[in-house]
C-alpha cells in the first residue's frame, strides 16, 4: 500500500499514456509496436559478452554517444585561439553543476601549464608583512566550499543590434557553475597583517594572474573581504588548466574577467589601478556614448536551454518539458516565468531547488505541445525584487552598440516541427 502511494504519480501517468494509445491517438513516447519489439525479446550484443573491465578507463570521459556535448566556438568571434572564448553547451546540460570537461574557456593569453611545485602567491602593498605563499602553505589554511556561477560579462553581448546566433550555447553559453574549495581572500589578507578595523572602507586589492596577460583586476576591499575565495578545487578536484590551475581567485556574482586565474598576486592598494581590463574592457557603452565604469555585478538572468535551437522537440505531441536556468549576482533566485507568446502571458516555473546564493538555478515548465508556434521565454526575478529586463528595456538606456551585461529576456520560435531559432520580439 506504502509502495503503490509512493509510485501513485508515475504509475497514473502511465496509465494515461496507455490509455491514449488504446485510443489510437498519435501520442508522445510510446509508438505502438507493430510487432515484437527486438530490443526487448532478442538477446542484445551487450548482453552477450563481458563489458569493459575496471581497468579501462582509470579517469573516465562521457560515453561516446555523449561526443556531441562539448564546448564549441563562434568562427567569426575566434580568429585566434589563444586570446579567445570558446562556450559551454548548455543546451544538453541539466542539473545545475558544470562538468569542468565541457566549461566555457576565457583566455586572454592561453592557458598556462603551472606546476603547484613552481605556484608563489605573493600579497604585497599596504599591508603589515608581506608574504609569499606557495600551494602547500595555502593547504594548511581553514577551506569553505560554495557552488557559484561565472559569468563572463560578454555573455550575450553579441545580440545587441539583432537576434545573430542560433543557441543557448552561443547565445548564453560564457557561464558555468561549479562546487569550490578554497581559503577565504579574508584569511589570507588577516595572515599578511591587513588590520580589519579602520578605514579600509576607500583601500582596494589589485589581483593578477601568472599568465603572459596578467588580467589584472582592481576589486574594492569591501567585496575582497566578503565573499572572495582563493580557489583550488572544482567540483570536488584540482582546477583544470583551463580554469586557473592550480590556484584562481572565485569573485561570486561578479563579472567573470574578475576571476582571475593562475592567481599570483595581491596588492592592497589605496585606490583601483584603472587597468586595460577595467578601462577599454569592461565598461558599458551607454545610449548617448559614453561608458559607465565599475559595473561588477551580474544582474539576474535567465534562459531557456531546451527546447532551443541546437535542442528541438523531436517527439511528438502531449507532454513536453521546458527547462532552462536561472541566476543572479545579488543572491537568490526567488521565481522564473516562462511565456509561450513572447512575453504577453506567463506561466510560473517549476524550481527544482529553492534557489541557492549566486548560483545556477534549474527550472522546469512540465505542459502540453500540441504543434503550436511558441515564442518562448524565460524572465527571472531574484531576491532583491528584481525583475530580468526586455531587450526593448536594456536598449532605451544601453542602446545598440553595447558588449557587456546584457541581461535581456531571450526569446526562441518553436514552429511546427519542433525546431527553434533565435528571433527577436516587438516589446
Ligand atoms: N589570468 C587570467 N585570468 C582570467 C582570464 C585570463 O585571460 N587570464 N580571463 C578572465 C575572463 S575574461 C573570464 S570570463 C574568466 C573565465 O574563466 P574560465 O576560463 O574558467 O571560464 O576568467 C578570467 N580570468
Ligand atoms: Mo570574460
Amino acid at each position: 500500500m506504502a509502495d503503490e502511494q509512493k509510485h501513485g504519480a508515475s504509475r497514473r501517468q502511465f496509465l494515461t499514456g496507455a490509455a491514449a494509445l488504446g485510443a489510437g491517438a498519435v501520442t508522445a513516447g510510446a509508438a505502438k509496436a507493430a510487432g515484437p519489439d527486438p530490443l526487448i525479446t532478442e538477446v542484445q550484443e551487450w548482453a552477450s559478452g563481458l563489458g569493459d573491465g575496471v581497468d579501462a578507463t582509470p579517469y573516465g570521459l562521457p560515453i561516446q554517444y555523449e561526443s556531441d556535448v562539448v564546448r564549441r566556438n563562434v568562427e567569426w568571434l575566434t580568429a585566434d585561439t589563444i586570446s579567445s572564448i570558446n562556450f559551454t553547451p548548455i543546451h544538453a546540460l541539466d542539473g545545475t553543476i558544470t562538468p569542468q570537461g565541457c566549461a566555457f574557456e576565457r583566455h586572454h593569453s592561453g592557458a598556462i601549464e603551472l606546476k603547484k611545485e613552481d605556484y608563489r602567491l605573493m600579497i604585497n602593498g599596504l599591508v603589515d608583512t608581506p608574504l609569499v605563499f606557495t600551494y602547500d602553505d595555502l593547504q594548511r589554511f581553514p577551506r569553505e566550499q560554495h557552488v557559484y556561477f561565472c559569468e563572463c560579462a560578454a555573455n550575450t553581448g553579441m545580440e545587441w543590434a539583432g537576434a545573430q546566433l542560433n543557441g543557448a550555447q552561443f547565445t548564453h553559453g560564457m557561464i558555468h557553475n561549479m562546487e569550490y574549495t578554497g581559503v577565504s581572500l579574508r584569511t589570507l589578507l588577516a595572515e599578511a597583517g591587513l588590520s580589519v578595523a579602520g578605514d579600509l572602507k576607500d583601500k582596494w586589492v589589485y589581483v593578477e594572474g601568472a599568465d603572459a596577460s596578467s588580467n589584472g583586476r582592481s576589486i574594492p576591499m569591501e567585496k575582497a573581504l566578503d565573499d572572495v575565495l582563493v580557489a583550488f578545487y572544482a567540483n570536488g578536484e584540482a582546477l583544470r588548466k583551463e580554469h586557473g590551475y592550480p590556484v584562481r581567485l572565485v569573485v561570486p556574482g561578479w563579472e567573470g574577467n574578475m576571476w582571475v586565474k593562475w592567481l599570483r598576486r595581491i596588492e592592497v592598494m589605496n585606490a583601483p589601478v584603472e587597468s586595460r581590463e577595467e578601462t577599454s574592457k569592461y565598461t558599458d557603452t551607454l545610449e548617448d556614448g559614453t561608458s559607465r565604469k565599475w559595473t561588477w555585478v551580474m544582474d539576474a538572468k535567465s534562459v531557456v536551454t531546451s527546447p532551443s535551437p541546437q535542442a528541438p522537440i523531436k517527439h511528438g505531441h502531449g507532454p513536453l518539458v521546458i527547462t532552462g536556468m536561472a541566476w543572479s549576482g545579488h543572491g537568490k533566485i526567488t521565481r522564473v516565468d516562462v511565456s509561450k507568446d513572447g512575453g504577453k502571458t506567463w506561466e510560473t516555473a517549476r524550481l527544482a531547488k529553492a534557489g541557492e546564493n549566486k548560483a545556477l538555478t534549474r527550472f522546469y515548465l512540465d505542459t502540453e505541445w500540441n504543434g503550436e508556434e511558441m515564442f518562448l521565454q524565460s524572465r527571472a526575478m531574484d531576491e532583491t525584487g528584481y525583475v530580468q529586463p526586455t531587450k526593448a528595456q536594456l536598449r532605451e538606456v544601453r542602446g545598440l552598440n553595447s558588449i557587456y551585461h546584457n541581461n535581456c529576456i531571450q526569446t526562441w520560435y518553436v514552429t511546427a516541427d519542433g525546431k527553434a531559432e533565435n528571433v527577436e520580439v516587438s516589446s
